[in-house]
């Protein structure tokens, strides 16, 4: 039976986001799709609106009033954010365009300054592509060497397998909070606790938790955390990294350019301090001041709210979808384990056909590798389906999935 969602009014929330008031294909929006980009409620609209039309004005440069208030309105972003995952400063906060970026930026700042040939990257079969492919990157540079950390049965890291693939020359560590296609939620702590032992850093993609659950970097023990504010009711174009000051400070730049300096000879500059120096050229400035007014959001609602709430809605999806025939869910089946991200495989449809048939119900999901193409290799599916779910979604909109899955189920059989 449907769950009554008792966390919060979930539909004075959906009346909030003005995107999901239409209808689809004739029939309502159900949006489905949250972990590749969420919906963005009125009061951040709102506010990217008024920084449009009142104070639009550029950063850190001008003495006039509208660059003060924008100035003022940036860096006061930046502290809420910094608050929202608990970082001991703002100045510990660089913005970047998305977690894709933040990722690039450590590991060629701190990669190219720290690794040497055969020093060790530990990462995991479940990494995103952005997880993947910068340290790929830095490590042909650098002579460093990949490993990965396997996976279970069910698509949880297997722990045991740290005892031979962490050792004295492995430098870094990087793996997601959560899985984007398993919803896998990896114990970041106990592996940072490890991996500091060994001397490495721990740099963790939360692109899919810090937008669903509270996230406290001092609690997670980690060095780096990077995230987007696009999957958490921000615009586009912004994202941050979180980074501890001491390994930041250590770090030369990563871009070159305007702001980022103190002086600029003809043959040499220095650079300015932190988080200046990783924010070379003119920021994403409306965008990060809608990020701010995102987390004031999310943080009025409640994370702990919002994670029980998707937990209900988690639990009540992989109860329905476990009833299709021919339907395979990837990821754990302990809801203690995992997030709101339900990825699975119906036996002889292609997920494309899938979610154009669920499209056509105005159900969006999505279909493909979701940028994992080790993790979907590992699984030996070429491709699945994914609903995910956020702060609006409601048990209606689970039921209209499993509908639409059954007729594509009746159409293709
Ligand atoms: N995953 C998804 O549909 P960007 O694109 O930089 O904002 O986020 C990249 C990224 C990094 N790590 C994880 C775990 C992610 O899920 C994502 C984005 C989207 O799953 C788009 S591919």
């Amino acid at each position: 039976m449907a769950p009554t969602l008792t966390q919060f009014d979930v539909l004075a929330i959906r009346r909030e986001f003005p995107i999901l008031q239409q209808e689809v294909n004739g029939k309502p929006l159900a949006f489905l799709d949250s972990g590749a980009s969420s919906q963005k409620p009125r009061q951040v609209l709102d506010c990217l609106e008024d920084y449009y039309r009142r104070y639009n004005a550029n950063v850190h440069r001008g003495v006039y009033r509208l660059s003060e208030e924008a100035t003022f309105a940036y860096e006061r972003a930046r502290g809420k954010v910094a608050s929202f995952i608990g970082a001991a400063s703002p100045r510990e906060v660089v913005f970047t365009r998305n977690t894709t970026e933040a990722l690039n930026l450590v590991a060629n700042a701190w990669g190219g300054a720290n690794l040497r040939p055969g020093d060790r990257i530990l990462l995991t079969l479940m990494e995103h592509h952005s997880n993947i492919v910068p340290w790929q990157l830095i490590a042909r540079r650098t002579g460093a060497v990949i490993d990965y950390l396997g996976l279970d049965g069910e698509g949880r890291l297997v722990l045991d397998e740290l005892d031979t693939r962490l050792t004295d020359r492995t430098r870094v560590v990087a793996l997601a909070h959560q899985s984007n296609v398993l919803g896998t939620i990896n114990p970041v702590r106990q592996i940072a606790e490890r991996a500091h032992a060994v001397g490495a850093i721990v740099v963790v993609d939360g692109a899919q938790s810090v937008p669903h659950m509270p996230v406290n970097v001092q609690a997670l023990g980690c060095d780096f955390l990077a995230f987007s504010g696009h999957k958490m009711c921000a615009p586009t174009g912004i994202g941050a990294l979180w980074g501890r000051r001491e390994l930041l400070d250590a770090m030369p730049p990563f871009l070159g350019g305007g702001s980022m300096i103190k002086v600029v000879e003809l043959d040499q500059s220095s650079f300015a301090d932190v988080p200046a120096r990783f924010e070379a050229g003119t920021p994403a400035i409306g965008e990060a001041i809608a990020f701010g007014a995102a987390v004031d959001y999310l943080s009025a609602i409640g994370m702990e709210a919002i994670q029980r709430h998707e937990h209900e809605l988690l639990a009540y999806a992989l109860e329905r979808l476990g009833a299709v025939d021919g339907l395979t869910i990837v990821g754990p089946r302990d809801t203690r384990e995992r997030g709101a991200a339900v990825s699975f495989a119906l036996e002889g449809v292609h997920p494309h056909d899938l979610a154009a048939v669920l499209d056509g119900e105005g159900v969006a999901v999505r279909a493909g590798h979701h940028c994992t193409q080790p993790l979907h290799r590992h699984l030996d599916v070429p491709a699945t389906t994914r609903a995910s779910f956020y702060i609006y979604n409601i048990p209606e909109e689970v039921d209209r999935l499993v509908a639409g899955i059954e007729k594509a189920r009746r159409m293709f059989r």
